[in-house]
């Protein structure tokens, strides 16, 4: 290099350098809809920001003097293995069912609290762990102070400035090394100084040191009740906890206090919390908690704090940017994100809505990896000894609506969790279906919790509603759908939904008002209504798993007889009827009244997350959906909000469906106060039922993506239409997404303008056939695999044959 290049390569470095140094500090390279940001520290709960790794779950404060990492672990629940069903319940099964044709809903509540319920009543609850609790000798004069969470690297970070120095913590879960990583620093050596100790609400723990380390152990709190509503005794808890937090600085030293750790003067520390309880499965908690830390502590024994991160951001990135979404920004969409919400329905902010879409998959791959449990009511988040419905599953609408975004935004192996539950379910369904059924196969009722209670639960005029695993069923065949996975499908899915099936093929009798008819029954339409024969949800979920059981048996060349079975049954469960007011009727009688707002709108399940419903195949019936939404009204919790949003995307309007996604981006919080009984979001975006619930989160960006593709429709061979910008709304005339998957196993790139495609891209993954559909124009295509194909207007213009 002569003089002149040196001069040259100084100058480039130097220039590089600045701007690198610049755009770190003023975040010029962020992208506003992979940051939420504020400029305060977190008041509340709902204000702080939530890290996990699918088994540990944190949610930080961001405070100055006093910070507060609240964290979870997802196996400490209330409780230990217990069997819930009721034995002999079977008994009075027929007298149930004569009551409620006899028109005595009364009566049949009262014997179905008596005989029919679950073990206890109730089940059991979801926990806190514990807290990180940092206290900070601050300098004065604190300025610039900046916390936020960068979803798409899975971290959540701190900065501000003092008269002394500049102060950076960064929080994360990560999955690679199991642990929750704090990490701190100062601009300048030596101004780190601060205490860090661990505290747990349980009424039994206690914390102790051994060098470096904070050791936090404990047991599990008895269930918030001691008896449930019959005076029987929920069980006692049995799950023991350990934490531990190692504690590393550089540059200045560690001195014990009392049982905390103090650092002082040092210029960086990285702390490492572990957590584990002795759950090992559902029926078994001989786990030792002790051991599990100590092996993850060795695990990151000497590990750089540059390499754990890069770890994790590759693990995590790697999940995260398969998707990508782009509905334009403006310079509202840098500001901090409360204000953001709170302007939202006055400003042009399409980015916020990209942001609120990202967040979806950002808390489904930070609560729910392989080999953990499923996203819970909260995902993994929760401060509560005794949560909202005790942060356990439900399944009549919520645990459902967790996953309904995993396969479609190439998420595909986050469902792993939700699969392992339910082949759990189909064990302990089994003994429910023969005690309270007296039938073969295995049933589910509307809540399920860690230790896999298939009894129903609560109060027999909502409890009993025999097809929760019946829908939890549609998430297996979905992973088929959508990844052609053979040895799944024979291994895992077909033996689930065949047993799934063979329930229904006792279960099912016949109406006596239509003999040719079978109906569902004593069930209810979730949570409206109560005890009745013949809800017609009940009806929609159990065709589908019987036309999905039956399509499995064939691929597989599998069991003849059996299919033969319920293909005769299929054909006779009563049919989707069309009421006085034009409306879809919730049941089988003509009983809807269209001043009812019920926040449940069961019945349109075949519309979504159903496909037996569509404005193209059966117009008559959408339109009787349409009714049925109109008369519900666009109000609503945090999740039928979301649920809406879905709704009104696969009846093909795409307005509709934004004007719901609006209403819901609203603060729940207001001045302090929290919205009764309306959908909004909290400042951290978390979703309000309220109070906080994570389904709607996930169904806002199922909803999305409904807008924008959907393939549940095939033609006559059996290959998937994949609609593209099936529902667009007119606020969200131009954008681009990528990653988004299709039926069939293909990869979806599209990008629109003015309302308009403008280009297609599409990866065929497992060689099917493709049949895109645009605007009534349909392209086919016999592909390879891996083939790459685009498209744009004009070929749907001149090249595409009329949609069937
Ligand atoms: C169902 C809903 C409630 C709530 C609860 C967790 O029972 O009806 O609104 O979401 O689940």
């Amino acid at each position: 290099m002569n003089f002149k290049e040196s001069i040259q390569f100084v100058l480039v470095f130097f220039v590089l350098t600045v701007i690198s140094c610049s755009d770190n500090l003023s975040d010029r390279k962020l992208n506003p809809s992979h940051i939420l940001w504020y400029d305060k520290p977190a008041g509340r709960w709902t204000e702080a920001l939530p890290v996990g790794n699918g088994r540990l779950g944190a949610m930080v404060y961001g405070g100055i003097e006093e910070e507060i990492i609240q964290f979870n672990e997802e196996t400490l629940w209330t409780g230990q293995p217990h069997d819930y069903s009721n034995k002999g319940a079977h008994e009075v099964l027929s007298e149930l069912r004569q009551l409620l044709w006899a028109g005595k809903q009364n009566e049949a509540h009262k014997l179905g609290n008596e005989r029919f319920m679950s073990q206890p009543f109730g089940q059991l609850s979801y926990q806190p762990f514990g807290n990180i609790l940092l206290h900070f000798t601050v300098p004065d004069n604190i300025r610039n102070y900046k916390r936020q969470l960068d979803i798409g690297k899975g971290i959540s970070s701190v900065v501000y400035e003092t008269d002394a120095a500049i102060f950076k913590r960064e929080v994360f879960a990560s999955q690679p090394d199991q642990a929750i990583v704090l990490h701190l620093e100062s601009s300048r050596t030596g101004e780190l100084n601060f205490i860090i100790g661990l505290e747990s609400q349980h009424s039994i723990y206690e914390v102790s040191l051994q060098d470096d380390v904070i050791i936090l152990k404990g047991k599990a709190n008895n269930y918030a009740e001691e008896l449930d509503r019959q005076n029987k005794p929920y069980p006692e808890s049995k799950l023991s906890f350990e934490a531990r937090l190692k504690v590393i600085n550089e540059g200045g030293r560690l001195m014990k206090e009392n049982n905390s750790i103090k650092v002082i003067n040092a210029n960086e520390a990285t702390c490492y919390l572990v957590a584990s309880t002795s759950f090992v499965d559902y029926q078994n908690i001989n786990g030792n908690p002790a051991k599990r830390c100590e092996e993850y502590l060795k695990n990151l024994n000497g590990k750089p704090y540059k390499v754990i991160k890069d770890n994790h951001i590759n693990d995590f990135s790697n999940l995260f940017n398969r998707v990508k979404l782009d509905l334009g920004s403006s310079d509202i969409s840098n500001r901090p994100t409360n204000e953001r919400l709170i302007s939202f329905n006055q400003d042009e902010d399409p980015n916020l809505v990209s942001l609120l879409y990202q967040y979806g998959r950002y808390l489904l791959i930070s609560s729910s990896r392989p080999g953990t449990q499923p996203a819970n009511l909260q995902g993994i988040w929760n401060d509560q000894l005794s949560p909202p419905w005790d942060s356990k599953y439900t399944i009549n609408i919520n645990t459902e609506m967790n996953y309904w975004l995993a396969e479609i935004t190439n998420l595909s192996e986050l469902t792993e969790p939700l699969i392992r539950m339910v082949e759990d379910l189909a064990v302990t369904g089994e003994t429910v279906a023969r005690e309270h059924y007296g039938v073969n196969g295995w049933v589910t009722h509307h809540n399920t919790d860690i230790w896999r209670g298939a009894a129903p639960i609560n109060n027999s005029n909502h409890g009993i509603w025999p097809t929760g695993g019946a829908w939890l069923c549609q998430h297996l065949w979905w992973h088929y759908q959508f990844t052609n996975d053979i040895e799944f499908l024979r291994k895992t899915a077909y033996p689930v939904l065949k047993e799934a099936s063979s329930f229904f093929v006792g279960y099912l009798v016949t109406d006596p008002g239509n003999p040719d008819w079978l109906v569902s029954g004593p069930s209810n339409s979730p949570e409206n209504g109560g005890l009745v024969m013949a809800p017609t949800m009940d009806h929609q979920i159990i065709r589908n798993l019987f036309t999905n059981t039956m399509e499995a048996a064939e691929i597989l060349d599998v069991d003849t007889g059996f299919i033969k079975i319920i293909k005769e049954k299929r054909a006779r469960i009563a049919p989707n009827l069309i009421g006085k007011y034009g409306q879809l009727q919730e049941w089988l009688i003509d009983k809807d009244d269209p001043e009812n707002k019920h926040r449940h709108v069961s019945h349109l399940w075949g519309l979504h997350p159903g496909n037996e419903i569509h404005p193209l195949t059966t117009p008559g019936l959408a339109e009787a959906c349409r009714v049925t939404l109109s008369h519900r009204g666009n109000g609503g919790t945090g999740w039928s909000k979301a649920w809406k949003i879905n709704f009104w995307a696969r009846l093909l309007d795409g307005d509709n469906s934004f004007l719901l996604l609006r209403d819901l981006m609203v603060p729940s919080i207001t001045q302090g106060v929290e919205m009764r009984d309306e959908g909004g979001l909290y400042i951290n975006l978390f979703d309000a039922h309220p109070p906080f619930q994570i389904d709607g989160n996930f169904g806002v960006t199922s909803g999305i993506t409904e807008m924008l593709l959907q393939s549940h429709l095939r033609d006559a061979n059996g290959d998937y239409y994949q609609d593209i910008l099936p529902a667009l709304p007119s606020a969200l005339s131009g954008g681009k997404i990528s990653g988004i998957k299709g039926r069939g196993n293909f990869e979806f790139s599209i990008e629109w303008k003015d309302g308009e495609l403008l280009y297609l891209e599409v990866k065929s993954l497992a060689g099917n056939n493709l049949n895109l559909r645009y605007k009534g124009k349909v392209i086919s295509h016999k592909t390879e695999r891996d083939e790459k194909l685009t498209f744009t207007l004009d070929d749907f213009k001149y090249h595409s044959v009329g949609a069937e």
